[in-house]
């Protein structure tokens, strides 16, 4: 039996995820890794597949039927991921690969062609590798600095080293929304309203935030948004990056090629309006419906019930995991969404993660691509359970229980 908790139908929200039903070494699968990517439900998995039985077609090209409508399908579903972000306008949205192509395009468009050695960039101790190596890269590009905003033992960011850190140097502040190693929710708001106060540029990693929470850029008032659909229900290789127009609008392009353009000769290449002069070549179409069809599913059940119900679950696992002998949670913000990470002081996290796959539980062990973040605690992995709207109490329990099975094996 599972639990009731918040207003969520959470019988019905798992009846809609066909993998819940795979038995993985002969035992009902828990699935505790959708930080790494989340189940589909079947609308996700239907709607790319009529697409493909249906309509497929080139987009933006052709006069017939299919074309054109290829072409509602997918410009109809950035109408959804508009609506999804609170975004003023469909030329602010823009299809990427996901949140780690998203940043690089923001990382190699506008900060390389504004950055000087003068400059600085500012991150946090707290990001996915994907929000550190591109700014790396382009702070090598242009002799600009990285600096990095410190984390507490709870793994929130230290705000009063913002004091310091934020200068009128700082060009561009990039930071992650929820943190994909401890689940800290950041004060994404509050930091942007500081870096205004410089004049410098924001830049969201919003990977985590989107599948948990509601969110909305102009309330945030950041300057670029990036998300990837498989961590929101959708299919992997496409995601979306929000960017301000007026700042998209004087980027040059990223990459080139067909669609990108208005006119091309030898001698001059006009480029194609926003949002089409970010997206060269033929795009991911399917994954567009398929990003849309998970969009339509998180906002039927609504992004604050799902907070509420993971809330819930969150606070749940953490009181369960906290009382096991031996364990220390890694990661304990006051403000925290979808992980439970913690290491055990008598086994290593990837025997861990063997065990419990033997048990069908389903967890990531290792840095999570975020090794400054394990350097701070100094460990060199985690074990992370990771939140989805589709678990469940009983999941919890059969984590704890499979814990304790390590605990025999190993304590
Ligand atoms: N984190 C995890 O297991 P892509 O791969 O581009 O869709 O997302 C990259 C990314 C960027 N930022 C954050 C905060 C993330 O969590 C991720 C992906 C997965 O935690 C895979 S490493």
């Amino acid at each position: 039996m599972t639990t009731q908790i918040a207003a969520l139908d959470i019988e019905k929200v798992r009846s809609d995820f066909p993998i819940l039903q795979r038995q993985v070494n002969g035992k009902p699968l828990v699935y505790l890794d959708s930080a790494a990517t989340a189940q589909k439900p079947a609308v996700v998995i239907d709607a790319i597949a009529d697409y493909y039985r249906r309509i497929n077609a080139n987009v933006h090209r052709g006069v017939h039927r299919l074309s054109q409508d290829a072409t509602e399908a997918f410009e109809g579903a950035r109408g959804k991921i508009r609506k999804f972000l609170n975004a003023r306008s469909d030329k602010e949205i823009i299809f990427t690969g996901g949140t780690t192509d998203g940043i690089n395009l923001v990382s190699q468009s506008y900060a390389r062609s504004v950055l000087t050695a003068d400059d600085e960039v500012l991150i946090t101790h707290l990001e996915h590798h994907s929000n550190i190596v591109p700014w790396q890269i382009v702070c090598e590009q242009t002799g600009a600095t990285l600096k990095v905003i410190p984390i507490d033992d709870k793994g929130q960011l230290e705000m009063s080293a913002l004091d310091e850190l934020l200068t009128p140097q700082t060009r561009i502040v990039a930071l992650n929304h929820i943190s994909n190693a401890l689940g800290t929710i950041n004060p994404v708001k509050e930091i942007t309203a500081r870096a205004r106060e410089v004049d410098a540029v924001v830049v969201i990693d919003g990977a985590q935030a989107a599948p948990h929470m509601a969110i909305d850029v102009q309330d945030i008032d950041c300057d670029f948004y990036a998300i990837s659909a498989h961590k929101m229900y959708g299919p992997t290789g496409i995601g979306a990056l929000y960017g301000k127009e007026a700042l998209l609008k004087n980027m040059p392009p990223y990459r080139g090629g067909g669609d990108m353009i208005l006119m091309v000769s030898f001698d001059k290449t006009i480029y194609n309006d926003l949002p089409y002069k970010f997206e060269a070549g033929t795009p991911n179409i399917a994954g567009a419906v398929g990003m849309g069809a998970a969009v339509d599913y998180l906002t039927d059940l609504g992004l604050d019930a799902v907070a509420a119900y993971e809330h819930e679950l969150l606070a749940y696992g953490t009181k369960a995991l906290s009382e096991l002998p031996g364990l220390r949670m890694i990661g304990t913000a006051d403000n925290k969404a979808g992980v439970l990470g913690f290491v055990l002081d008598y086994a290593h996290p990837h025997d861990v993660g063997t065990i419990l796959d033997q048990m069908g539980i389903a967890v990531r062990t290792g840095h999570h691509c975020a090794q400054p973040v394990m350097d701070r605690y100094d460990v060199a992995a985690t074990i992370r359970a990771s939140l989805g709207v589709y678990n469940t109490r009983e999941d919890i329990d059969v984590l704890v229980a499979g814990i304790s099975k390590v605990h025999e094996v190993f304590g």
